[in-house]
């Protein structure tokens, strides 16, 4: 071939290589920094619903807004859980965030027979949606917290077939049947961040936090796609929020990531040689 006529067309046919990994890098649009503008999520500009294809479900005591048809009261700001989101862009994680107002450490809650320590429930999965798997249905559950009072290990640590429990029942609503994880098995790790809520850092007096997190589907048993019901909650389940079918997709195959990038290096090193040679 013409050389000048190869080397037209070799540029185009990289240009266009090099767009399509771009197209397939800016898909990987969350990233895990306590941040939710990446979800299209900004309370404080009124924002609450996430950019598709992302789920949501907000409630937001005590003005509002409120996805639910109602606003429900947790009886303390504390307990509040504002809003839940969860997110598949089809590769080999799910993305979920939620907003509350329980901060990292929990809340020592005071009443007539002395101190309470609340916390964030651990997040919880039905991902077979199969309410007869799993203790309530949930076969998996996310650790949010260090509490010492949940299953061993460390925040963001992935557990299957756990036992739940409500770790405050001597203050609870029962908005939930359960709130954290005291057992189970370990099958893999999320990456979570877990702070002060920087865009909408208070509402009704107090502080809100936000999670953002990470996981990876193969953490989660995820041998196709389905459908799965997700639950956040407070230690006392003063409040809750869930969201139910959400659709997951299976695990993309490693061939639909590496056969663009091998044919990108064989490329260079096809144009690489023609230049030296
Ligand atoms: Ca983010
Ligand atoms: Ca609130
Ligand atoms: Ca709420
Ligand atoms: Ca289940």
């Amino acid at each position: 071939m013409n050389e000048r006529i190869w080397r037209k067309s070799f540029t185009l046919s990289l240009a266009v290589l090099i767009m399509i990994a771009m197209s397939a890098a800016a898909a990987a649009a969350y990233t895990i920094d306590g941040d939710l503008d990446d979800w299209g999520v900004n309370p404080s500009s009124g924002d609450w619903i996430a950019d598709p294809p992302a789920y949501y479900v907000y409630d937001n005591w005590p003005s509002g807004p409120t996805s639910t048809g109602s606003i429900h009261n947790p009886g303390i700001e504390q307990c509040d859980v504002e809003a839940l989101y969860v997110a598949d862009i089809n590769d080999s994680y799910l993305y979920f965030a939620v907003i509350l107002s329980m901060p990292p450490d929990g809340y020592d809650y005071y009443n007539y027979d002395g101190s309470h320590h609340l916390i964030a429930g651990d997040l919880a999965l039905n991902m077979d949606n199969d309410d007869g798997s799993g203790e309530y249905g949930y076969e998996y559950g996310i650790k949010l917290t260090n509490d010492s009072r949940t299953v061993n290990g460390t925040i963001g640590d992935v557990f299957y077939m756990p036992d739940w429990e409500r770790l405050n029942p001597e203050v609870a609503q029962n908005c939930a049947e359960f709130s954290n994880m005291v057992s189970g098995t370990r099958t893999g790790h999320a990456d979570v961040v877990y702070e002060l809520y920087q865009d909408w850092s208070g509402d009704n007096g107090w502080s809100n936090y936000v999670i953002e997190m990470k996981v990876p589907k193969s953490a989660l048993g995820v041998t196709g796609n389905g459908t799965a019901d997700i639950q956040a909650t407070v230690s006392c389940t003063n409040d809750v929020l869930t969201i139910e079918d959400f659709e997951y997709s299976e695990i993309p195959e490693f061939h639909t990531i590496a056969i663009p990038a091998g044919m990108i290096l064989c490329l260079f090193f096809i144009y690489r040689r023609k230049r030296q040679g």
